[in-house]
């Protein structure tokens, strides 16, 4: 009766289900540009409609309805239009003409997937007057700017023999952000993959910033939403009208003036920007909060082309409410850049690369707001023009001076623990578990253990990490996983339960990003500013996980209660505390066990095989080694571990209770790596900014933070006052005042003459100065900013 009940109910359920939502579909590709123009083809079910017209709704808000075709194998297809947004966006699918959507499904739209390349697009379609290593040279310019220009996409894109070349501008206009067709390139074009043209000049229009679109051949032009494929977005300086070819400096002086008052009517979103991390080592390791700028990244080999000076940018995660973002630059030494020191500083952005959700609204679209508000800006006033410092005073670098770092823990090796508050412990559970856990803001990690081998293969009495599983809010649900085939090592990653693949380093989801540069090591970066860091190593997977000083006192789980007390961190959920004190074994039952997962909270996906294995939560009959008989120190296997393992401790429990040398060895290199990092975490003590001094400069690379000098280094003529060198010192002052220049006359006559005299002397040369200084004011600043280009124009994502 019972179980017929039961029946009925869930049938009930299904039965809602279907009619309250749309049918799931299977279509592919599921990745896609945000620029629109991917064909999806909907392989499962067979959804050919029997005659009424297909349909494809993309979007929640402002929706966009294409038409889609039956192909001549019977499947159906809709292009994707424009979305001005990334991460999931959701379509339905309407096979009677519209009046019902029945069928749907989730597509994802990211940034960086060009499929026009423009060749040389830095030099020769944007075309800098000046470069980071040369300063402005007209001549030369106008020489480059003769040469044709080149455009390369995969021919096989298209069927047809022939395609149009367009050109399409990106404009905001208060709360509209629009992509437009602008005019035909070329037409009929044969279908080679490349083509090579002389631009003509335009009439100046209100599109600076643009991208070239290549479709196969219509009669019509600028059709929207068909299959296309587009370039990189970049500013249209090549075909700017004729005056700009004249007199480029004087066109682009008039757009930067115009900017600057521009920005005037706009939000100041420079206070509510995150801080930037204090050194490189920070910046580093807070990857919750800061990702690498895959411009200027030393993981990518610093091609720092707009950053001269700097080796490593990153960018703030999260945009601020505004939609705002923060950059931050780095020199070799660690030291943070300055713009009043060098145009490879850091510059905040009024539109976060990313955009920022729900996207769609100005400066909120992801890149092209950017390009509208930092990029093109920066093109009108440092690239194309010497007026470098009114976009430095409109983008001001920031000190750091509010900066917190996050706090590390770890999970390591035959599982070692190591809380945020710095307490170690051992925990061989078998099952999955809440590793950390935030209520406030529904963050949920959770680990997977599994039983691991000694060298010979056979299972020992002690476990290792092989997946993880997290998600926060309503974000999407990312699992890093080592695959169950034995023969690789390289982590898969899962979102809402699918593999997916790196196509670009960094995937951005809902709520989450993604980054894997090399396979080996995934990140995963929350809204919040958690950071959670997956190595494989080893044949198991190690995690750290960085947690931003906002949820300080907000954390449970195995890494602990985090509030500067280790002796709370073995709490359970129920808020029992186990003593830091007790035996492993109570740690163990007591606290580990308390935190294993339940059916309904677990985030894990289960094959058939793990859904048995992980029946349990916490396997209740599995007993770990816990204390594994000491080696003795002069046996070979004795000598071998101290070799693998010198003085550390975990390292030495897993050699020996699994002798496997492998796993010691990845618990030995992940210890060291936690170390590393948090001694990378530390705060660093900051000293207020030292503006360079008239008549003179900062000699060497002037550093603001704790046990960093600054020096000056003053003009013929000119003697530093009082002090050349100045130190921060670890309470974040100077340990003198820094220095500015005077006149050497001026000071020796001040200091022979009496006092009377000196201090007539004085006013005049102050006086003299005052004048002086005014008169010093042009010249200093182009010289200032004569090599400089920053910004990172080169990438899109
Ligand atoms: C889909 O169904 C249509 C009509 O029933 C049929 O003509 C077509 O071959 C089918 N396509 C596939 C791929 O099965
Ligand atoms: C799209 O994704 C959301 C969030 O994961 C999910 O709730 C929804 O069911 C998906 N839609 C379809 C049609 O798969
Ligand atoms: C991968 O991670 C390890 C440990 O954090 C690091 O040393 C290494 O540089 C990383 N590799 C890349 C390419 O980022
Ligand atoms: C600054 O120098 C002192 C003395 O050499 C050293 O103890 C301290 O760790 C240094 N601070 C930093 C942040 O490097
Ligand atoms: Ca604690």
């Amino acid at each position: 009766m019972l179980a017929v009940a039961v029946f009925s109910l869930a049938l009930a359920a299904s039965c809602v289900h279907a009619q309250d939502g749309p049918l799931p579909i299977v279509f592919t590709p599921t990745f896609g540009t945000l620029m629109g123009g991917d064909e999806l083809v909907f392989t499962a079910p067979n959804i050919t409609s029997s005659g009424g017209q297909v349909y494809c709704r993309f979007g929640v808000v402002d929706q966009v309805t294409v038409a889609g075709v039956v192909g001549p194998d019977g499947l159906t297809r809709c292009v994707t239009p424009v979305l001005y947004e990334i991460g999931r966006v959701p379509f339905q699918v309407s096979v009677d003409g519209g009046s019902t959507y029945s069928y749907g499904a989730n597509f994802t739209a990211a940034l960086g997937m060009e499929g026009v390349n423009l060749v040389d697009r830095d030099s020769k379609w944007q075309r800098p007057i000046k470069s980071a290593t040369s300063p402005l040279d007209l001549a030369a310019w106008r020489e480059l700017i003769k040469e044709q220009l080149t455009l390369t996409w995969d021919r096989d894109s298209f069927d047809s023999a022939s395609v149009n070349v367009e050109l399409w501008g990106y404009k905001e206009e208060g709360s509209q952000a629009s992509w437009d067709f602008m005019y035909s390139v070329a037409r009929q074009v044969p279908n080679t993959g490349t083509y090579t043209f002389s631009p003509e000049s335009t009439p100046d229009s209100v599109y600076h910033t643009g991208k070239i679109r290549v479709s196969g051949f219509t009669q019509q032009e600028g059709v929207p939403n068909i299959r296309a494929l587009w370039s990189n977005v970049h500013a249209l300086a090549w075909q700017f009208k004729e005056l700009f070819y004249q007199d480029p400096v004087t066109w682009s002086t008039q757009r930067c003036m115009a900017w600057r008052e521009a920005e005037k009517d706009l939000p100041n979103f420079v206070p509510d920007m995150p801080p930037c991390p204090c050194t490189l080592q920070q910046a580093l390791v807070d990857t919750g909060r800061f990702q690498l700028d895959t411009g200027c990244a030393l993981s990518l080999g610093s091609t720092c082309t707009y950053h001269p000076g700097a080796v490593h940018c990153v960018r703030s995660i999260a945009a601020s409410p505004d939609g705002a973002g923060q950059q931050c630059c780095y020199a070799a030494d660690g030291r943070e850049l300055f713009t009043g020191d060098t145009a490879g500083g850091s510059t905040p952005d009024r539109g976060h690369v990313f955009g920022a959700p729900p996207y769609r609204v100005p400066p909120r679209v992801p890149s092209y707001s950017h390009w509208i508000h930092d990029v093109t800006t920066f093109y009108y006033c440092c690239l194309w023009s010497d007026n470098c410092d009114v976009y430095f005073e409109l983008r001001p670098t920031d000190d750091c001076t509010r900066y917190v770092p996050p706090k590390a823990g770890a999970v390591f090796g035959d599982p070692h623990v190591i809380t945020l508050d710095g307490r170690s412990y051992t925990f061989n559970g078998l099952g999955e578990y809440t590793l950390l856990q935030a209520d406030d803001i529904g963050l949920r990690i959770q680990v997977r253990t599994a039983q691991v081998s000694n060298a010979q293969g056979e299972l020992v009495h002690a476990t290792a990490c092989s997946s993880f599983a997290m998600r926060e809010g309503a974000s999407d649900t990312v699992e890093v996983r080592l695959p169950s085939a034995r023969d690789t090592e390289v982590p898969q990653v899962l979102v809402n339960g699918e593999v997916v693949r790196f196509d670009t380093p960094v995937i951005t989801l809902s709520g989450v990003y993604v980054a894997s540069v090399v396979p080996s090591n995934v990140t995963v970066h929350f809204q919040s500013g958690v950071g959670v860091e997956v190595r494989s190593e080893g044949g198991l997977l190690t995690a750290l996980v960085l947690v931003p000083p906002q949820l300080k006192s907000k954390t449970q789980g195995l890494l602990g209660s985090w509030n500067d007390n280790p002796d709370d961190d073995f709490t359970t959920p129920s808020g029992d505390t186990v003593p830091s004190t007790a035996d492993q074994m109570t740690i163990y039952n007591d606290f580990g066990a308390s935190w294993a997962v339940t059916s309904q909270t677990s985030l894990f996906v289960y094959s058939a095989q793990e859904e048995a294995m992980y029946a349990d939560k916490h396997d209740p009959d599995f007993t770990p080694i816990v204390n594994p008989p000491a080696l003795p120190a002069e046996s070979a296997e004795g000598r071998r571990m101290a070799q693998i393992c010198g003085d550390n401790d975990q390292c030495v429990f897993d050699f020996t209770a699994t002798r496997n040398e492998v796993l010691a060895a990845s618990t030995r290199w992940a210890h060291d790596w936690y170390q590393a990092v948090s001694k990378d975490t530390r705060k660093v003590a900051t000293c207020p900014y030292v503006p360079t001094p008239e008549h003179g400069s900062k000699a060497g690379g002037p550093s603001y933070v704790e046990n960093g000098t600054v020096t000056i280094a003053c003009n013929e003529g000119y003697t530093p006052h009082p002090t050349r060198t100045v130190t921060c010192r670890r309470d974040g002052t100077w340990d003198g005042v820094p220095g500015t220049c005077v006149a050497s006359n001026a000071t020796t006559a001040a200091v022979a003459g009496g006092v009377i005299g000196g201090v007539a002397v004085l006013c005049v040369v102050i006086g003299l100065l005052v004048w002086r200084m005014r008169d010093d004011k042009e010249s200093t600043r182009s010289e200032d900013y004569r090599d400089d280009s920053k910004k990172d124009s080169t990438q899109e994502t």
